[in-house]
């Protein structure tokens, strides 16, 4: 997989050196590639921001970089990959999550616009959209300041499911989400610490009793801590579709 970043920050991506998503890359797996905005600038300032049109608070990036930047990326990606996904971190995205990671994970290369300050010039994403599939990405309800946290956070969520990132991929499908329920409690020696023990059946070597005690676990946990995974409300049906008898 191609990953192009284009952000005014590129020393922000620096942890996509490190561990697992580092290892990948240097094996050949992943092919990261981070742009300085500021390279398509061509003034002596290298401006990337201005005031908003009708006024406001904060400032807005100019789409003239944008544009050339985009378009610098378009011209050194691989060849015969098709359009590529152009994701923009923002707090009004589609909110991340592990389906849309496994989505993400089948593409064969994806670029990331990092927005800062109030937003991209909303002409942007319109042209860019001629040339790439363009979907707006959030990583949940709140507000960062920039979008290069949600690449990091992104690129791992979706990297480590390419083939070949995670040695053991027995350990991809035991997941909290990967079948809509949050993970069993682990445990590993001392069997007691601080007074407190690890649970009998995971002592007992019945395989059987304790894959339903994991189970058990599982369901109770999601009920106390997520229980929007468990009950589908209407905002999860909005067309009314699944008729309740
Ligand atoms: Cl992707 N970007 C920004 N700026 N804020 C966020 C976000 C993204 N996801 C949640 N908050």
């Amino acid at each position: 997989m191609r990953i192009d970043v284009v952000t005014i920050f590129p020393d922000y991506l620096a942890p996509l050196e490190l561990s697992l998503i580092g290892r990948a890359r240097r094996a050949g797996l992943l092919d990261v590639v981070v742009h300085d905005l500021r390279e398509a600038t061509t003034d002596r300032h290298r401006t990337v921001d201005d005031t908003p049109y009708g006024g406001g608070a904060g400032m807005v990036m100019k789409p003239e970089p944008w544009g050339r930047a985009l378009d610098a990326v378009l011209d050194g990606g691989p060849a015969d990959v098709g359009r590529p996904r152009l994701l923009v971190p923002s707090p009004g995205g589609r909110v991340l999550d592990q389906a849309m990671a496994r989505e993400l994970a089948t593409e064969p290369w994806l670029v990331f616009a990092c927005g800062r300050y109030e937003g991209i010039d909303e002409r942007v994403l319109l042209d860019a959209a001629q040339r790439f599939e363009v979907t707006p990405v959030s990583l949940g309800d709140y507000v960062l300041n920039g979008g290069e946290v949600a690449v990091l956070a992104i690129t791992e969520a979706v990297a480590r499911l390419l083939p070949g990132v995670v040695g053991n991929a027995e350990s991809l499908v035991e997941e909290s989400h990967e079948d809509g329920l949050l993970e069993y409690p682990v445990y590993t020696k001392p069997a007691s610490w601080r007074g407190l023990d690890v649970p009998e059946v995971l002592l007992s070597g019945d395989h059987a009793a304790i894959a339903r005690w994991r189970h058990q676990q599982r369901l109770e946990r999601t009920a106390a801590r997520r229980p929007d995974l468990l009950a589908p409300t209407a905002a999860d049906d909005p067309a009314g579709l699944a008729v309740v008898p």
